[in-house]
């Protein structure tokens, strides 16, 4: 009998929108069709359930496959680790060495790099893959080999103003971050219908504008009335994408006219972009239309992407950012001496340049996230979880600009955009006249365009890309996606909970210089057509949960942004 292995369970649930129970996971896990069970039991849950119960699940369980036993249901967990895990990355995690790794932006996909986002250092010896869990494997230098940080005593050492010991006195005029594109005090949705309108009406024109110039296209309602034979264009958002009897695919694109079928036939290569597709994307086809006229036979589809010609901004001087997220203060996994290790590594010299922390999310582990979690919790007050965690901020040096964005365990709205932290919570993490911005923002950092975006979405783009390309061992991948589409949570409906605005906030509209995200838990330095990638990992341990279904995480990793090169260094701290 086909057993799912739990982590691909919760991945089809959590694509779906809901949370799930352990067990009724487990009990998805050994239904005879694992997937058809996870359908049916999202249709007969409650629309506005947001966990899916053992309740549910055996609901459906009963009704159609009473064949399922409870033995089948009960003994999933093995199947599960036979999926991902490495052995050889938890040693790597266990040493106390820190590690350093540079990435540059070339990818395979991405030959085009432009020189001057290549690493100047490449004559360095090549890491172990393994090394760094997620780094491109072909990005990877190693530039230099350090010796375990020095920590101790330096914490003492530290004053009270939060001066940097080890480091240099330094002048602040030359720092600059600036906030856009952040959703704060502007939220005007009330969830009505038209709200939804508006945000789909202003994603599809401001998508459309980049699509338009490249092709010659026409309104749907346009290309009903063309002569069998013609040349022609559309650009729209998915619809629908389904696969014909005979495996060719049916796209169908809408506009604000109406909505035309396009069909990419399964032998073309552009076949292979069809995988790459998410229902309200907005997308160009160019063909030929049909003889009877009802129908585009798609020659070429595009993408709203960034151009290869994108040159990206850098800072005027030798000037770092860590870009961290995913703390989880509050949850007894929170690895509170990694933590401590990784602040006093930025007190000393080594860590002279490092003037930048951006958080991009889960500051805290939150209450009521997940079902059980409180058993795992360490702190169970949400405010005392953010007191907690500006005590470990405190830690920081007192002089670095910090930039918070919040994440889907933090206490604002989980629907995206989410807006920043309120007054409340911004008074209790004050020590360091931190910045708080919305979820995504664009951060601009003394000229470097960092767009921040937690990164709910990551777990769809992972869970509805087919094969293997694209998986939690290499988040960034799945970054390049949401570039492609320029959007960051393109479908909707799914996992992904969006709130209706009157504009489209996660549309990217400008090309970034640096995209930073987190949220997955896993460490991935890419770049894709000359915009740096990276993925924080976290600064939590492995949860029972993330056990249970096999996610094993990059703990206690803080990549390090060179403003100046966009090359990228990491440093482990566990
Ligand atoms: O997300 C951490 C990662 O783990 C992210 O990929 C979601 C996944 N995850 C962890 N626990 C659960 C449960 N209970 N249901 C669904 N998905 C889960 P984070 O946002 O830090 O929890
Ligand atoms: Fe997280
Ligand atoms: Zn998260």
């Amino acid at each position: 009998m086909p057993r799912e292995p739990p982590v691909r369970v919760v991945r089809e649930v959590t694509s779906r929108g809901y949370n799930a129970e352990r067990e009724a996971v487990t009990l998805l896990a050994g239904a005879s069709d694992p997937a058809a069970a996870v359908e049916r039991a999202v249709d007969a849950a409650p629309n506005d359930a947001l966990t899916l119960t053992t309740d549910h699940v055996r609901e459906v369980l009963d009704d159609a496959t009473p064949s399922t036993s409870a033995t089948d249901a009960d003994a999933p967990s093995e199947d599960a680790a036979a999926g991902e895990a490495t052995t050889t990355e938890t040693a790597a995690a266990e040493t106390t060495a820190t590690e350093t790794t540079t990435a540059d932006t070339s990818t395979a996909a991405a030959a085009t790099q432009s020189a001057e986002s290549e690493p100047e250092a490449s004559t360095d010896q090549t890491t172990t893959p393994t090394a760094s869990s997620g780094v491109g494997d072909d990005d990877i230098r190693t530039r230099e080999r350090t010796s375990p940080v020095e920590t101790k005593g330096v914490s003492e050492e530290q004053n009270a103003a939060g001066r940097r010991d080890g480091r240099d006195a330094r002048d602040d005029s030359q720092r600059s971050v600036e906030i856009d594109g952040d959703i704060t005090g502007e939220s005007t949705g009330t969830g009505e219908y038209a709200d939804f309108v508006a945000t789909f009406r202003d994603r599809y024109d401001r998508l459309s504008k980049k699509l338009r110039g490249r092709v010659n296209h026409r309104p749907t309602d346009a290309l009903d009335s063309m002569p069998g034979g013609s040349e022609a264009a559309v650009v729209g958002m998915v619809n629908d994408i389904r696969s014909t009897a005979s495996g060719h695919w049916l796209v169908e694109v809408e506009d604000t006219n109406g909505v035309f079928p396009t069909l990419v036939m399964k032998d073309r290569d552009i076949a292979d972009h069809v995988d790459e597709l998410l229902t309200d994307e907005v997308i160009a086809v160019e063909g030929t239309i049909s003889d009877d006229g009802g129908i585009l036979f798609a020659d070429d589809l595009h993408f709203p992407d960034i151009p290869r010609t994108h040159r990206p901004s850098t800072a005027d001087r030798h000037v770092q950012a860590a870009l961290v997220s995913d703390v989880h203060v509050g949850s007894q996994e929170f690895a509170a001496d990694a933590w401590q290790a990784f602040a006093d590594w930025l007190h000393t010299e080594e860590a002279d340049a490092v003037e930048y922390l951006l958080i991009a999310g889960d500051m805290v582990e939150g209450v009521g996230v997940y079902p059980n979690q409180d058993e795992e919790l360490d702190i169970v007050d949400i405010y005392d979880q953010y007191e907690t965690f500006a005590e470990h901020l405190k830690d920081v040096p007192g002089d670095m600009e910090i930039v918070m964005i919040p994440g889907n365990h933090d206490a604002v709205r989980l629907a995206e955009p989410q807006p920043a932290f309120d007054e409340e919570l911004r008074s209790i993490m004050s020590a360091h006249d931190a910045r708080f911005t919305g979820n995504p923002s664009t951060v601009t950092v003394e000229g470097v365009d960092i767009l921040m975006y937690h990164g709910v979405s990551i777990d769809e783009i992972i869970a509805e890309y087919p094969g293997d390309d694209i998986s939690y061992d290499n988040p960034h991948r799945a970054m390049e996606q949401l570039l492609k589409k320029r959007h960051v949570a393109p479908q909707f409906g799914g996992r992904t909970r969006v709130a209706p605005e009157k504009e489209d906030y996660l549309v990217i509209d400008e090309a970034p210089d640096v995209f930073h995200t987190g949220h997955v838990h896993k460490l991935g330095v890419g770049g894709y057509h000359n915009v740096r990638l990276v993925n924080s990992g976290c600064w939590q341990h492995q949860t029972e949960f993330q056990k249970s279904v096999n996610i094993d995480p990059d703990v206690a990793t803080a990549p390090i942004l060179d403003l100046n090169t966009l090359d990228v260094t990491v440093r482990k701290f566990a």
